[in-house]
């Protein structure tokens, strides 16, 4: 319970700091030694990930809304990729008056993500990963805790 609370407060403490930063993409370290991120380029695969809106203010319900706040998902939650096979993710954030975002975690305790990328109100957002080393990989909207989140599942070749 504690070491939940301790990295929800890490992902908190990450989440203020990212927010005074449009994005970031992992340039060197650990974090690109597990994925290349570029904004455009070829891919061998591609998906279309919507933000849904599961409960909101606009309509309801209002006791739901009360007690847990409004709550988003990412459709779909689930993604399986190949290492070295590049992926391209194309972002919709359907909501008219919600930014999102993207913050995929590494897989090795790492609390900070390798990956944080706004997902502003209305647009597509695309980016291309590469993932270098097989796992299951965590992501999440830092807005949107605890229910916004999903797991890309990278598998070897
Ligand atoms: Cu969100």
């Amino acid at each position: 319970m504690l070491a939940v609370a301790s990295v929800a407060l890490a992902v908190a403490l990450t989440a203020s700091k990212a927010a005074s930063q449009e994005s970031y993409f992992p340039a060197h370290g650990e974090a690109a030694r597990i994925i290349t991120v570029s904004a455009a380029g070829q891919a061998a695969i591609e998906f279309d990930v919507l933000t849904q809106a599961i409960v909101v203010k606009e309509t309801g319900p209002k006791q739901t809304v009360a007690r847990f706040g409004e709550v988003y998902a990412f459709s779909p939650a689930f993604i399986a990729v190949r290492v070295d096979e590049p992926v391209r993710l194309t972002f919709s954030n359907l909501q008219p008056d919600d930014d999102h975002d993207f913050a995929l975690m590494a897989n090795n305790g790492e609390s900070k993500p390798m990956m944080w990328v706004g997902l502003p109100a209305l647009k597509k957002t695309s980016y291309v990963l590469i993932f270098h080393k097989p796992g299951l990989f965590r992501f999440l909207c830092l807005r949107h805790q605890p229910e916004m989140q999903g797991q890309i599942e990278v598998l070897p070749r």
